[in-house]
C-alpha cells in the first residue's frame, strides 16, 4: 500500500510529458545501484542472478546518459562493507567487471566513454584488476562520457586515507597545517578529478547513503525511487533529470 502511495507520488511530480531541457542536465550522475537481491527474491531465483541482470541494464543507462551529454556518471558497483556476504556471492561479484567489459569494452570505446575506477583497489582479486585495469588503459584519451565505477568503495575509508596521507607529509614537513582547505581536500579523494555530483539516485526504496561519496555529496539533489536496479529503465533516469529540473527551477525562482 506504502509502495503504490510513494511510487503515484514520484509519478506526479514526474510530469512524464514536460521534455528535458537539454541546457540543463546535470553533469555529474552518482547512482546506488540497490535492489538486485530483492529482484531475484521476488522472481524465485538465486541472488547472483539478480546481479546478473543488474548489471545488463548498465549499458542501456550508460547510452542514455551519453546521448543526454551527463559528462560523468558514477555507478556504486561494490562497497568496502560487501564484502560480509557470503564468500560465493563475492566471488561471483568478483568476476562481475569482466564479464561486464568482456561484452561492453569495445562499445565503450566506440562511443567514446572514459573508464575509472574509485576504491580501495589493493583487496581486489588480480583478475579482477587486470580486466578493470585495461579497460581503464584502453579507454585513457577518450573524451566522450567518464564512467566511474565506485569498486570496494567506503566514504570513510576514503577520508581515513587521505587523513593518513595528510598527516605523514605534515610530519615530514612537505605540507604545512595552514596549507589545509576544502580545495586540497577535494583532490585528494579518490574522486580527485571529479566535479561533486549533482544528482544522486538510489533504488529499490531505501532512504540513506549507505558510506556513499559523503564529502561530495554535501550540496547534491537526491532522488530516491522504489524501483529495483534490474527494471532500472531510461525513462527512471529521465524521471530523475526532470525533477532534478524542476527543482532547480523551484530555487531560481525564489
Ligand atoms: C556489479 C552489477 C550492477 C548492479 C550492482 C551490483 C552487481 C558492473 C561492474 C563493473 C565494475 C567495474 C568495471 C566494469 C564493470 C560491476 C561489480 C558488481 C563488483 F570496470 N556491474 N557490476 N562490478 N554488479
Amino acid at each position: 500500500m506504502f509502495d503504490r502511495f510513494f511510487q503515484q507520488a514520484e509519478e506526479r511530480s514526474g510530469d512524464n510529458d514536460v521534455p528535458i531541457d537539454t541546457s540543463n542536465v546535470p553533469k555529474h550522475i552518482a547512482i546506488i545501484m540497490d535492489g538486485n537481491g530483492r529482484w531475484a527474491k521476488k522472481k524465485g531465483l538465486p541472488r547472483i542472478a539478480g546481479h546478473r541482470e543488474g548489471m545488463k541494464v548498465i549499458h542501456r543507462i550508460v547510452e542514455k546518459a551519453n546521448d543526454l551529454q551527463v559528462k560523468y556518471l558514477t555507478l556504486y558497483a561494490f562497497s568496502t562493507e560487501n564484502w560480509k556476504r557470503p564468500k560465493t556471492e563475492v566471488d561471483f561479484l568478483m568476476k562481475l567487471p569482466e564479464q561486464f567489459l568482456d561484452k561492453e569494452l569495445p562499445k565503450l570505446k566506440r562511443n567514446n566513454v572514459k573508464v575509472r575506477i574509485m576504491g580501495d583497489e589493493s583487496v581486489l582479486p588480480v583478475h579482477t584488476l587486470r580486466a578493470v585495469h585495461k579497460a581503464v588503459d584502453e579507454t585513457a584519451a577518450n573524451t566522450g562520457l567518464i564512467l566511474n565505477f565506485a569498486l570496494n568503495y567506503g566514504s570513510r575509508h576514503e577520508i581515513v586515507n587521505m587523513v593518513k596521507q595528510i598527516g605523514e607529509e605534515i610530519e615530514s614537513n612537505t605540507l604545512s597545517p595552514a596549507d589545509i582547505n576544502e580545495k586540497l581536500l577535494t583532490e585528494r579523494l579518490l574522486s580527485s578529478g571529479l566535479p561533486d555530483p549533482d544528482l544522486l539516485i538510489r533504488t529499490s526504496g531505501e532512504i540513506r547513503l549507505s558510506n556513499f561519496m559523503l564529502w561530495q555529496l554535501a550540496y547534491s539533489e537526491f532522488w530516491f525511487t522504489n524501483v529495483l536496479w534490474p527494471d532500472f529503465g531510461e525513462e527512471d533516469l529521465e524521471e530523475a533529470i526532470r525533477t532534478y529540473q524542476q527543482r532547480k527551477r523551484r530555487y531560481g525562482g525564489i
